[in-house]
């Protein structure tokens, strides 16, 4: 049975995998900064600072894999990404290649290429356009995660993820919606499937307004089941409370590309 880790196990996303992963995974060490307010007597924790790789190297002793959610999970001032994001990112993959740790599931994000416009349909092969330091950090973990799949062997998947959540929250949501289960499903092909060496997947639902090319997936076996035309109506419904932004609403990545944006208007103007 193998032992998995994840990281990030307090977060939105962490909170809501430790309650499906259990069955596939009996054996699931959670770990964060601190431990879940309701942490179960028959779950485990450890807690780890990732910006420490002494710390990073302890929870991932007798670990075959890892789910790298860990970090921080917006835009943020450059000291924090820089210690969750850049070096606690190192020290995972670097602790992982220490220790052993067969595969590694990393969690991207779609604002490691926030900066394409949404009329432009992309692969996972497209050149990076973080839209944010956020984004950029991702841009850096895909990165590693490429050295440490073809340098030293590591099995490693990164997963673009959409926007997590029950159900889509707004008109861009609609085409990044990623059902909790459908991410259990890519988390599994990372860690199972024999073909992996390293691949880069978007986190997204079967969604009919998608701006991704996300075949590799489906290749492996990816089959989404969340649909977030099904939330259509909620999803206006919440957008109408929102104020437009006129940088956001152009590109993929939303507000994070509005977020401190001098750039050149006239661009966004000409590409309309
Ligand atoms: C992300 O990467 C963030 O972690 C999440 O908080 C959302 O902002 C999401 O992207 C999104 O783009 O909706």
């Amino acid at each position: 049975m193998p032992r998995i880790l994840m990281t990030g196990a307090s977060g939105g996303i962490g909170t809501s995998l430790r309650k499906l992963l259990p069955p596939i995974y009996p054996d699931l060490l959670l770990s964060d900064v601190k431990a879940p307010g309701d942490l179960g007597k028959e779950e485990k924790f450890k807690a780890a600072e990732l910006s420490d790789l002494a710390q990073v190297e302890a929870i991932c002793e007798g670990v075959d894999g890892i789910l790298h959610f860990g970090g921080y999970s917006v835009e943020g001032p450059w000291d924090n990404i820089l210690q969750s994001n850049i070096i606690g990112c190192y020290n995972l993959f670097e602790a992982a290649r220490k220790k052993g740790v067969k595969r590694i599931v990393f969690a991207s994000s779609n604002h490691a290429v926030g900066f394409y416009p949404r009329y432009h349909r992309i692969g996972t092969d497209v050149t990076a356009r973080p839209d944010s330091r956020y984004g950029v950090s991702k841009v850096f973990g895909e990165a590693l995660g490429a050295l440490y799949a073809d340098k030293h062997g590591i099995k490693v998947t990164c997963i673009r993820i959409g926007n997590f959540g029950e159900k889509p929250l707004d008109h861009r949501r609609l085409s990044i919606w990623l059902k909790p289960e459908d991410l259990v499903q890519l988390c599994r092909i990372g860690l199972e499937h024999p073909a992996i060496h390293f691949e880069i997947f978007y986190g997204a639902s079967n969604n009919e307004r998608s701006w991704w090319d996300n075949h590799r997936a489906f290749d492996l076996g990816y089959r989404p089941i969340g649909q977030a035309e099904d939330f259509r109506e909620h999803a206006f419904a919440e957008q109408k409370k929102l104020t437009p932004d006129q940088v956001g609403d152009f590109y993929q990545g939303g507000a994070f590309c509005g977020m401190e944006f001098d750039g050149d208007m006239s661009r966004i103007i000409d590409l309309k």
